[in-house]
């Protein structure tokens, strides 16, 4: 399928799919065209992408909802509108391959709620994180109440909204924000290799840690181990599994380690 974006750039590297949002002069705001386009692209990934690194093109990473586009609203195309973006990420956090967030400057608002829905994140010292809806009037609509928690606790998160709290790099990274904090304009290399690496796991293992890991994790304790003995007895069950156990067994894949 030829498909073509407007405020996104798809770009590929063998099996790393990298999605860069491309709104500079409004700092990456995410509006109806960028939200409906994130969706488009990851219904729509290559069968042979193995990862996704997402990034923002220009000083920062993503401002959040675009505010020029709620000002007319009213209650019920809000709702609709918040909606329309839970599938957008759902579509992101629950699509075929690991995603990898690389972020810089302003991570803000929905823009923190899209590096949210990564299943990692690459952080530049640039980065801001903020949740200025306490002070816009508005609460988050993005899945921010559902998964920021998740990251950093419900305190911090209180704290973000009701304060206009904002954290630095060093700060999100001490709070679960980032799972990398690198040097000034090295994330983006550091998200493709890591995404290479993960792209080169067996593509089961990688469904049962995006898929079934965070289902497993909100689960009672005796459901959530019969699910984990269902996904584990069906991962090894595929021949790459196999595979990958007989070249260790026979000294032919890496022992684990720091540098592994
Ligand atoms: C925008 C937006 C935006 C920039 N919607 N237009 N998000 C916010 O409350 C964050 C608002 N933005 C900012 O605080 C700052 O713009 C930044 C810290 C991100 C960047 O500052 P700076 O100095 O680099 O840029 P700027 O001069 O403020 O903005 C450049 C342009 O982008 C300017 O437009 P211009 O036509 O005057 O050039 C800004 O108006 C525009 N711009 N951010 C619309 N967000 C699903 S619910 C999610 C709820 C939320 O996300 S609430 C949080 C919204």
């Amino acid at each position: 399928m030829n498909l073509t974006y407007e405020l996104l750039r798809v770009e590929t590297d063998g099996p790393v799919t990298h999605l860069r949002l491309n709104r500079p002069a409004k700092r990456n705001a995410i509006n109806n065209t960028l939200v409906r386009e994130i969706q488009t692209a990851f219904v729509h990934l290559d069968p042979a992408t193995r990862a996704v690194v997402i990034s923002g093109e220009g000083e920062h990473f993503c401002a959040g909802l675009d505010l020029s586009e709620v000002t007319e609203q009213s209650v019920v195309e809000g709702m609709h509108h918040s909606r329309g973006w839970h599938a957008a990420f759902d579509q992101v956090q629950y699509g075929p391959v690991p995603v990898i967030a690389v972020l810089h400057g302003a991570v803000v608002g929905g823009g923190l709620e899209l590096a949210a829905t990564a299943h990692l994140r690459v952080a530049e010292p640039s980065t801001f994180y903020g949740l200025p809806e306490g002070q816009r009037g508005i609460f988050v609509g993005g899945s921010g109440s559902m998964r920021i928690p998740r990251l950093i606790g419900v305190s911090r998160m209180t704290d973000m909204m009701l304060t206009g709290r904002v954290f630095d790099a060093a700060e999100g990274q001490a709070a679960g924000l980032s799972n990398y904090l690198v040097g000034e304009g090295e994330g983006l290399a550091k998200a493709m290799a890591l995404a290479h690496k993960v792209a080169s796991n067996a593509p089961l293992s990688n469904y049962a840690i995006t898929q079934a890991l965070p289902r497993i994790a909100e689960m009672a304790p005796a459901e959530g181990l019969f699910v984990e003995s269902l996904m584990s007895a069906i991962a090894q069950g595929d021949e790459a599994a196999k595979q990958r156990v007989r070249d260790f067994l026979e000294k032919r894949a890496s022992k684990v380690g720091k540098g592994a």
